[in-house]
């Protein structure tokens, strides 16, 4: 008998234990397109817009379109877009079938697709996570090419909310648009101006890459086969500035545990340096250690209070964020999931493209205060250690990240001339930004840190540093 798989026909079969969209996206059309059709959309936004469309608001369905690879877009359509979401915490475990992803495309290989379902009357609102490296002039040519159909259509403008982990994402997105419009575009970028829509958005929630263990726990809660299934935690936070070309959105997305504000600066500031900050720190350690998940870091006593000191010592002084010792405390919680088997070399994909958000704001603020900048230093350190890719244990491992070449050149020679590896990665500004490749005290203790690692491995040296009051 062939197995039964996850789909709107049997929807009905799928265990009374499992929670269920009651809703089928029948007649209407999506109102909103998302680019970058990864886990992390799946088990956040698309479950907010899951929760409008169970009231009844018919206008959150999604147009799901996935950047680059046709493999997930293929299993979605297989399953009609719906898929199984575990949210896991220390209250317990629900299953969820979210049923908001209506559409979908693949940007490589569908443009017209896409760019149709921005052009529909029905699209309200355009959502973005294409992560750090996405935000290029072929995203930007993208939304041109839609949104000059919608003007020309004489459609209404969008709300174009990008949820990537950026500082000022929404200004970001506008800013790519801008330069990558030519002056045949005058016209319609004054109509971009005027009728579209950019508010900053601060994104989250911890959602690991699929696996076959999340599938085959799937597969066992909801009597039948998935292959799209995900895992997250009970958390979510998204905060998103009050820009939006429909105003009344803004009521029914806090309704929804949305935080509408004007003040998104702060919670992304926060958010970035605490969780993701940490996040780096810890993946370029249990990759260099051998450590597969984030909750194998945290578990180790010593990781925990160096990411504990590092959010408390060096990140909280320069956030404006004002209850941060609870976000704080609730992440040191939340990175020990054991649920979630994070692993660590997906959050160190792409570091070049992170490190520049989630670390140099804070050695900044320290350096400006004359205040110690230590874990950073370490964290810095290791991540040269990172770049040799082979653990401590001799396993060899990918560098995923676009400047894996030029990293991994820098990387090569630094057990035989470490010095003048620290000095080849920290003068470079795409890292570190402009102000920090001249700061002497920081080359010095990243130095210092490296040769620590080299010597003492990242254990011995955390277990040292902890004896100092740094
Ligand atoms: C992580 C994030 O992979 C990474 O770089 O730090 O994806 C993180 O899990 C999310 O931002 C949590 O909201």
């Amino acid at each position: 008998m062939p197995e039964v798989k996850l789909s709107r026909a049997t929807l009905p079969l799928v265990s009374k234990s499992v929670q269920t969209p009651a809703y089928a996206p029948t007649s209407q059309q999506p109102g909103v397109v998302h680019l970058g059709l990864g886990a992390f959309h799946r088990a956040h936004q698309a479950m907010v817009f899951d929760q409008l469309l169970r009231e009844g608001d018919m206008r959150w369905g999604i147009h799901g379109v996935g950047m680059t690879q046709p493999g997930l877009v293929n299993k979605l359509r297989a399953q009609d877009g719906l898929y199984a979401v575990r949210v896991a915490g220390a209250t317990g475990i629900e299953w969820n079938v979210p049923g908001a992803l209506w559409q979908t495309s693949v940007a490589t290989t569908e443009r017209q697709n896409v760019l149709s379902a921005i052009a529909a009357p029905s699209t309200r609102w355009i959502t973005l996570t294409v992560t750090e490296k996405g935000y290029t002039s072929a995203l930007a040519q993208l939304l041109i090419d839609g949104l000059r159909l919608r003007h020309t259509a004489g459609l209404t403008g969008l709300t174009i909310a990008s949820c990537d982990n950026l500082q000022g994402n929404g200004h970001k997105l506008k800013a790519i648009i801008h330069a990558a419009s030519t002056t045949q575009d005058a016209e319609l970028v004054k109509w971009i101006e005027a009728h579209c829509a950019f508010p900053c958005s601060m994104v989250d929630r911890i959602v690991p890459a699929a696996t076959d263990e999340v599938a085959a726990a799937a597969k066992e809660a909801l009597g039948m086969q998935d292959e799209c299934a995900l895992s997250t935690e009970t958390f979510w936070e998204w905060v998103i500035e009050d820009n939006f070309v429909d105003p009344s959105d803004a009521a029914l997305l806090s309704k929804c545990g949305v935080r509408v504000t004007s003040q998104v600066h702060s919670y992304e500031e926060a958010k970035l340096r605490m969780l993701n900050g940490s996040h780096s720190a810890m993946a370029l350690m249990g990759a260099v250690t051998g450590r597969a998940h984030i909750a194998d870091c945290i578990g180790a006593h010593h990781i925990r209070e160096f990411v504990y000191r590092l959010m408390t010592r060096e990140v909280a002084p320069h956030l404006s964020r004002t209850d941060w010792a609870e976000y704080r405390d609730a992440l040191i919680q939340r990175f020990g999931n054991p649920f979630l088997k994070h692993s660590v070399h997906q959050i160190a994909t792409d570091s070049s493209q992170k490190i520049p958000q989630r670390w140099p704001p804070s050695v900044l603020g320290q350096i400006g205060k004359g205040e110690s900048f230590e874990h950073h230093a370490l964290a810095a350190a290791v991540f040269l250690r990172y770049t040799l890719g082979v653990d401590e244990k001799g396993q060899a491992y990918a560098l995923n990240d676009p400047q894996a070449e030029s990293l991994k050149a820098i990387g090569a020679a630094q057990v035989a001339t470490p010095a003048a590896c620290v000095q080849a990665l920290l003068s470079r500004e795409d890292l570190w930004g402009s102000e920090l490749p001249q700061s002497n005290e920081w080359l010095e203790r990243v130095t210092y840190w490296h040769h620590q690692v080299l010597h003492l491995g990242v254990d011995g040296t955390l277990q040292f540093f902890l004896t100092l009051d740094a």
